[in-house]
């Protein structure tokens, strides 16, 4: 049978290292679904729209990802979609502690979907939404870091704030 799974994540906006890690989960998952949900300790910056547009824009060269959104709990999501795993990024040290702990919440909401863990690569490593949107509202380029779609989608956002 078809080995689905999720990759969550807020995705404001999405960075060359989400990217990254959705490609090499849809290289081994037969259905990759990318889910933008919502992180109740984060305001975001662009709509929920905006950021499945982005999202759906960068990835539509890769065949077996869909793109979409929910507004409750993850493992419920999950589940809906008949997915066995949830994948997610691992950076630094500094994301285990939080990831450990969403993990285990899941695992204790949802016994049967396991969690796995995509390491980065080394040029995305200090790579961050929130770095490349702080440097962005002050005019600094973000090029290489995020796809070109996502760098426009900054210029104009900040230019709308002014
Ligand atoms: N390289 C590799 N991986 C990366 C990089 C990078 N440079 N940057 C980010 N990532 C990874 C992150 O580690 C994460 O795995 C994924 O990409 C998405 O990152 P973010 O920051 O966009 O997403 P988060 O961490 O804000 O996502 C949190 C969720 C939205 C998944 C979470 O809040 C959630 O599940 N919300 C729904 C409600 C729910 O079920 N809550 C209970 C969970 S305990």
């Amino acid at each position: 049978s078809e080995k689905i799974a999720v990759v969550p994540g807020s995705f404001d906006p999405i960075t060359n290292g989400h990217l990254d890690i959705i490609r090499r989960a849809a290289d081994i998952f037969d259905v990759v679904y990318v889910a933008a949900l919502k992180n109740s300790s984060k305001k975001p910056l662009f709509t929920i729209e905006e950021r499945i547009e982005l999202i759906k824009e960068v990835t539509k060269d890769i065949p077996n990802v869909r793109v979409e959104s929910s507004s409750g709990l993850l493992v419920d999501y999950a589940k809906a979609r008949n997915a066995i795993a949830i994948v997610r990024g691992l950076r630094a040290v500094s994301d285990f502690e939080y990831e450990m702990q969403i993990t285990s919440m899941n695992r204790f909401l949802e016994e049967s979907i396991e969690t796995f863990f995509i390491m980065t690569k080394n040029q995305y490593s200090f790579l961050s939404s929130s770095i490349v949107k702080e440097v962005a509202r002050y005019g600094g380029s973000v090029k290489g870091l995020v796809p070109c779609v996502v760098e426009e989608a900054l210029k104009a956002k900040y230019q709308q704030n002014i």
